[in-house]
């Protein structure tokens, strides 16, 4: 891959940072990496200490086969141990860490003018009382809960009911219905929702949607939430409850309302004792290339390595006020909002509304107001954020915005971690450390503690040094991926047919000079023009060069001559227009960063471009739009699905 020169500039961590930092030089990382992977057992069986076993593991910490010739693909961790996830997250702290008045989440609503703070105490007493709801609706121990809620504290509160008392939590992302994609067994799965909720200015009736999902599998429970007072104003309040309450059907038998249930419910609940790898989710991946699947993790694995990499990825101090922007319905949520900070005894800010409402300048309007010391968020929020900076000067809301650019961005005061994971992986693997990591941006890095990345080859061969290729690893870490729910066997093809012995990303990769790992795109996005392979990031990084143009997307489209070539999708800052003169100087761009063989045939404009809910492109769509082909498949984990048809009439303006 041709890195923009820019890109090779090194950042190095600020001095101050270093002085306090977990991992305070990049000496102290490769010393623990090393230790890592020579003596996994020593390593994790410290990071297990700090945390409770109502009994040892009698097994190794670790054990597995990842080659499919061999047997049956598994990872054991900590065999023969018993623990409670929701323990370690709240009772630890509060009876053991005297952290029970210190704020556990920030809550701060959809308006600005709702928040409410919530200490490990009251998260604890909530917690308690949810888990005795949930059991005198009939959960069980193994019995999976799906969760439809927004992002209120009621939607952490029950996923840690769940982990108290042994269910398995699935949380299903907004945007899926309730009838696809879950395998749904008939009465095993209980559901509870919130009946209706504000994004920005526009209701959203979940309670609608969940009663026609359960109209499909009946003999499911459902528990009905009210939207509380405190989560609007009293004007919305009253005018959203006209509006679902109309239509509303309540089941008398079926539906139970949260604040009935939960007043009177004792707030003392006993933790149920489960297994190291009982499972404690599934999360179905957000399906930007294939159908979703149902990734099964398990307590303790999950447990050590979700809160070992928050501690050192986000250098934690307990002080620290952090803001992870993603939904809870995303892994990055359930690690690095609920499982990660809470294990650490953190304060996070937990946000329900979008970045641009009631103004652009929301973000920063937060981080201001709770005064964050350490923000996550995802490049499509970034590079929303320089939009409207180059976008919109001048208004009023802009300085904001602008400040935290020029402070956080422009003096390279805060070092950007960019972590690179997936659903499977359970928490980062390939991450820089804060204080220790010189950057690179665009560079996901250096290996996260125990983690072995490989690159190789179509046939398998592993490549040294400088190289691209498939990345795959050699070795499970503690928070991997176990199966995917009911389905053994599409694990092992998805993630272990092709290389036996290595668990495959699926993901392309490149090593330089400097032994730096740079991600290149999803493998099957790749694109081949006369014989040529090159990644969708590299051309894309090209076009965004172009100080017109604000995100793109590439991808591949059958050509008479070449085989393939290439039809790219570019959305422009706002006042850009798209024009004839625009088209060729992208053209000219791409072709002057990467060689003639890369000058794209096509150029779209598009407004907008289909998303995940986690805002990942989904290539696959465009490949089909490039391509004019209207049977567009699984659209369930789409955002926004009015984009495509957009896409689609616009297609004859491709230049
Ligand atoms: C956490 C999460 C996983 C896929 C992954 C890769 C892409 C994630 C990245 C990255 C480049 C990074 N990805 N982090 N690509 N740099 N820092 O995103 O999980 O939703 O399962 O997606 O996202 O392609 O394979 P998930």
């Amino acid at each position: 891959m041709v890195v923009p020169e820019s890109q090779e500039k090194m950042y190095y961590p600020p001095v101050e940072l270093q002085r306090n930092a977990h991992v305070p030089d990049f000496n102290s990382y490769l010393v623990m990496y090393k230790k890592s992977l020579e003596n996994p057992e020593a390593f994790w069986r410290e990071v297990a200490d700090e945390f409770f076993w109502k009994k040892p593991a009698t097994g190794p910490m670790l054990q597995h086969n990842f080659d499919m010739t061999k047997g049956n693909i598994f990872v054991n961790c900590m065999e023969g141990a018993k623990t409670n996830m929701c323990y370690n997250v709240l009772d630890r702290h509060v009876k053991e860490g005297k952290l029970g008045e210190k704020v556990a989440y920030y809550w701060e609503g959809n308006s600005p003018d709702h928040h409410m703070t919530i200490t490990y105490r009251q998260l604890l007493s909530h917690v308690c009382r949810c888990a005795n709801v949930l059991k005198q609706m009939g959960v069980k121990r193994g019995d999976r809960v799906s969760i439809y809620l927004p992002m209120i504290p009621e939607l952490i509160v029950t996923m840690l009911a769940c982990a108290r008392i042994g269910a398995v939590h699935s949380i299903v992302v907004r945007k899926v219905t309730f009838n696809h994609p879950m395998p749904r067994d008939k009465g095993q799965d209980k559901v509870l929702c919130v009946y209706g909720v504000y994004r920005g200015e526009k209701l959203i009736n979940l309670k609608q949607i969940s009663d026609e999902a359960l109209e499909k599998c009946r003999e499911k429970l459902l528990l009905v939430m009210g939207l509380s007072p405190w989560n609007m104003n009293p004007k919305m309040y009253k005018s959203c409850i006209k509006s679902i309450i109309q239509d509303m059907q309540v089941s008398s038998q079926r539906d139970v309302w949260w604040d009935e249930v939960m007043r009177d419910s004792p707030d003392e609940c006993e933790p149920e004792w489960m297994d190291a790898e009982d499972p404690l989710f599934i999360l179905y991946t957000s399906g930007s290339t294939g159908k979703p699947k149902g990734v099964v993790h398990t307590v303790a694995g999950y447990l050590l390595y979700t809160s070992l990499t928050f501690r050192y990825v986000f250098d934690h101090h307990p002080d620290d006020v952090y803001w992870c922007t993603a939904d809870i319905g995303w892994i990055t949520g359930h690690s690095y909002i609920t499982y990660g900070p809470l294990a650490n005894g953190a304060t996070s800010v937990l946000f329900e509304g979008l970045p641009v409402h009631p103004h652009v300048g929301r973000f920063w309007e937060i981080i201001e107001k709770y005064k964050v010391t350490k923000f996550y968020t995802a490049p499509t929020a970034i590079r929303l954020a320089e939009h409207q900076i180059l976008g919109t000067v001048g208004e009023p809301i802009n300085p904001e915005a602008w400040r935290w650019y020029h402070e956080v961005v422009g003096q390279g005061r805060c070092p950007v971690v960019d972590t690179f994971w997936q659903t499977e992986t359970g928490g980062h693997v390939l991450t820089p450390l804060p204080a220790a990591t010189p950057l690179k941006p665009g560079s996901a890095t250096f290996p996260f503690f125990g983690v072995e990345p490989a690159i190789l080859n179509e046939h398998g061969e592993e490549l040294e040094g400088v190289t691209e290729g498939y990345l795959v690893f050699r070795k499970p870490w503690p928070g991997i991926m176990r199966t995917i729910y009911k389905n053994q066997e599409l694990f092992e093809n998805t993630y272990f047919r092709k290389f036996p012995g290595f668990y495959v990303t699926g993901d392309g990769c490149r090593r330089d000079k400097d032994g730096y790992y740079w991600i290149t795109g999803r493998i099957d996005d790749m694109l081949n023009v006369s014989g040529h392979l090159m990644s969708t990031a590299e051309v894309e990084a090209a076009l965004m060069l172009h100080q017109s143009v604000s995100e793109a997307a590439v991808v591949s489209r059958p050509h008479k001559v070449k085989g393939e070539c290439l039809y790219c999708f570019v959305t422009l800052k706002d006042s850009k227009e798209f024009n004839c003169k625009l088209v060729e100087d992208l053209k000219r761009l791409v072709r002057e960063k990467i060689g003639p063989i890369a000058t794209p045939d096509f150029i779209q404009n598009a407004p907008a471009l289909p998303k995940t809910r986690s805002g990942k492109i989904m290539r696959r769509i465009l490949r089909q739009i490039a391509r004019n082909e209207k049977d567009l498949g699984d659209l369930s984990t789409l955002a926004d699905p009015k984009v495509v048809e957009v896409l689609f009439n616009q297609r004859s303006e491709a230049a």
